[in-house]
């Protein structure tokens, strides 16, 4: 393995494959890039500059927002509005679509993100990430509608997260493979570490927040007890298990040894269909764990094809080692 290869000259050498690219692309995970480098500098600092702790106001979600939820949002926005690579910008942490300025050219691409997921682990120091997707605008240069980011997860171009952990890392995929960047932070640059990820078919290891046990479906409650069993029970084997509460850290976990993550629908809030969003959790995840040969569903059917109905749309997540998948899958479908 190379590791000089960087990510820049990565992703020029990705976009050769790509029938038609004008470089706009490139140009456009440049800025992205840029702002996770500025983003990883803040989180690092943490409390050296000020910035732990919770805000008065709450999200969309109606979460407490904390003040690096609202300043790595901030730093997302500006990183990406001014170059004309997109037509509109969502965000866990904005109601609405961010429209581009007036000032800045519109272009044809479309990002949604959720700038900070697992953020309430800043406060304890534990591993925190941004989870990016990048769309085509339905009409590229013309102002983005909410309605224009509700495409299909199989319509994604690129999907991504960058982890805030002991080292800061970048993991993308553009549907060619899984590939994985280190920030060295001397050189400032995302350099190429874990070429072709792929996710082993089988595991014995699941992540689920084990507390909303009375609130899951029979599925998952089943499937979890045979994990629970271990090899007197049904399934033969032991299991480990882990929770890390952030969804960017159990995703890189799968990704490097296998695993499966679930957050199903419960009946704590009937109201809700799972906890984590459509958008720019689930379908960005979705896409990267396909591509390393792993599996993502709702339970009932496959992320990347559902048709999104709403920006802030919840959904169950079942993802990881494919044939741990099709257990769950199965568990549903009996
Ligand atoms: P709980 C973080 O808030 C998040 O969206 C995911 O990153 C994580 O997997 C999940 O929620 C944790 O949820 O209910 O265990 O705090």
């Amino acid at each position: 393995m190379h590791i000089g290869t960087t990510l820049t000259q990565f992703i020029i050498e990705e976009q050769r494959h790509i029938a038609g690219a004008t470089g706009e692309f490139t140009a456009l995970l440049n800025d992205l890039v840029t702002a996770i480098k500025t983003i990883s500098n803040a989180v690092n600092k943490g409390a050296l500059i000020g910035v732990m702790g919770a805000l008065e106001s709450q999200n969309v979600q109606g979460e407490t927002q904390k003040k690096l939820d609202v300043i790595t949002n901030e730093i997302m926005i500006r990183h990406n509005e001014w170059a004309g690579h997109l037509a509109g910008m969502a965000s866990e942490e904005m109601d609405e679509v961010y429209p581009i300025p007036n000032k800045y050219p519109l272009g044809k691409y479309l990002l949604v993100f959720d700038p900070l997921d697992g953020s309430s682990n800043v406060d304890i120091n534990i591993s925190v990430g941004t989870i990016f997707s990048i769309l085509r605008a339905p009409v590229a240069n013309r102002a983005a509608s909410a309605e224009d980011f509700l495409q299909p997860g199989v319509k994604q171009v690129c999907a991504g997260y960058a982890l805030y952990g002991s080292s800061t890392m970048l993991v993308l995929t553009t549907g060619h493979g899984v590939n994985g960047f280190t920030l060295d932070r001397e050189v400032g640059e995302f350099l190429l570490t874990h070429p072709a990820m792929k996710i082993p078919e089988e595991t014995r290891e699941f992540a689920i927040n084990a507390s909303n046990r009375r609130f899951w479906e029979p599925p998952v409650q089943r499937y979890v007890e045979e994990c629970l069993a271990g090899k007197e029970g049904p399934r033969g084997k032991d299991f480990n298990m882990r929770w890390v509460a952030s969804m960017v850290a159990e995703v890189h976990r799968i990704l490097t040894r296998g695993g499966i993550f679930m957050y199903p629908r419960d009946t704590k809030d009937p109201a809700k269909a799972g906890k984590l969003r459509l958008m720019y959790e689930a379908n960005p995840m979705s896409f990267i764990v396909e591509q390393a040969g792993g599996a993502s569903s709702t339970g009932y059917e496959r992320i990347l094809d559902m048709q999104p109905e709403g920006l802030h749309q919840r959904v169950p997540v079942i993802l990881g080692s494919k044939k741990e998948v099709e257990v769950v899958v199965g568990y549903h479908a009996a």
